[in-house]
């Protein structure tokens, strides 16, 4: 039995309860690197795997979602590059629709062919306001989507944005610096943007130290998303897990 994804992020974000997803983007693992990242996921008591990429080159993709299915309970949710990313395995899909670009491909048109696919694959389908954000240096996701980022600094941009994206009836806010971006989303926008929404605020790309992780979930930030620099050093998972979950509370680090 399929868990309600969006029902538990509402039910978090009313309770204060932040949560931890590691990205898995299928070209970076296999078959013996994905059972290790289960395992230290299982101890560490991650909250979610998010699954894609701008670019997946590889075909494992439902292969890798059915062993984690198979080896544990954490909830799977596809985060689609493309509307070619999708696995009806997965427990979720993030149906982004990248609302800080004016690439009418993203906002709408690649929704628009896919939709009869999108619908029969069974997945929870989550409405999702995509917010890509300048990180410093051209991304995989500033390229291949062809938009200029959110200047970094325009944290009214960004609060209309969102607030936009609410309004137009997206249920989710995922404000993303682009993977491995070489400067994280600043405390003070995701402060701006949680303050405005009602939505639950993701919230990824170049977080690199628990202490990022933990200073994101105290600006408004429910969920946080780290996908390379766990890759690089997968025994950072439980001290991003500890960080974020220990936000939830009123201790600090
Ligand atoms: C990218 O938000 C995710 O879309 C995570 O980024 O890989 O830099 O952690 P990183």
């Amino acid at each position: 039995m399929k868990k309600n994804i969006y029902k538990t992020l509402r039910e978090k974000k009313n309770a204060a309860q932040k949560s931890f997803a590691v990205l898995i983007d299928p070209d970076g693992v296999d078959n013996s690197s994905i059972h290790k990242l289960i395992q230290v996921s299982v101890d560490a008591k991650v909250d979610y795997f998010f699954v894609g990429g701008s670019l997946v080159i590889t075909d494992h993709l439902d292969e890798i979602i059915k062993q984690i299915k198979s080896s544990c309970d954490i909830p799977v949710v596809l985060f689609p590059g493309n509307p070619s990313q999708l696995s009806k395995h997965a427990d979720a899909l993030l149906y982004l629709s990248l609302i800080s670009g004016r690439n009418p491909e993203l906002l709408i048109g690649q929704h628009v062919v896919s939709a009869p696919f999108v619908k029969n694959s069974g997945l929870e389908i989550i409405p999702t306001g995509y917010i890509v954000v300048d990180g410093g240096a051209p991304t995989t996701v500033s390229y291949i989507s062809n938009t200029a980022p959110l200047p970094h600094d325009k944290n009214d941009v960004a609060m209309c944005t969102a607030l936009a994206g609410e309004m137009l009836g997206m249920r989710v806010i995922y404000m993303d610096a682009g993977s491995g971006a070489k400067n994280p989303i600043s405390e003070s926008m995701i402060q701006s943007v949680a303050q405005n929404v009602e939505a639950p605020v993701i919230v990824g790309g170049g977080i690199k130290d628990p202490e990022k992780a933990y200073n994101n979930c105290k600006a408004g930030a429910d969920v946080v998303v780290v996908g390379n620099a766990i890759e690089k050093d997968p025994s950072l998972i439980t001290e991003m897990s500890t960080a974020i979950h220990a936000s939830s509370s009123r201790v600090s680090l």
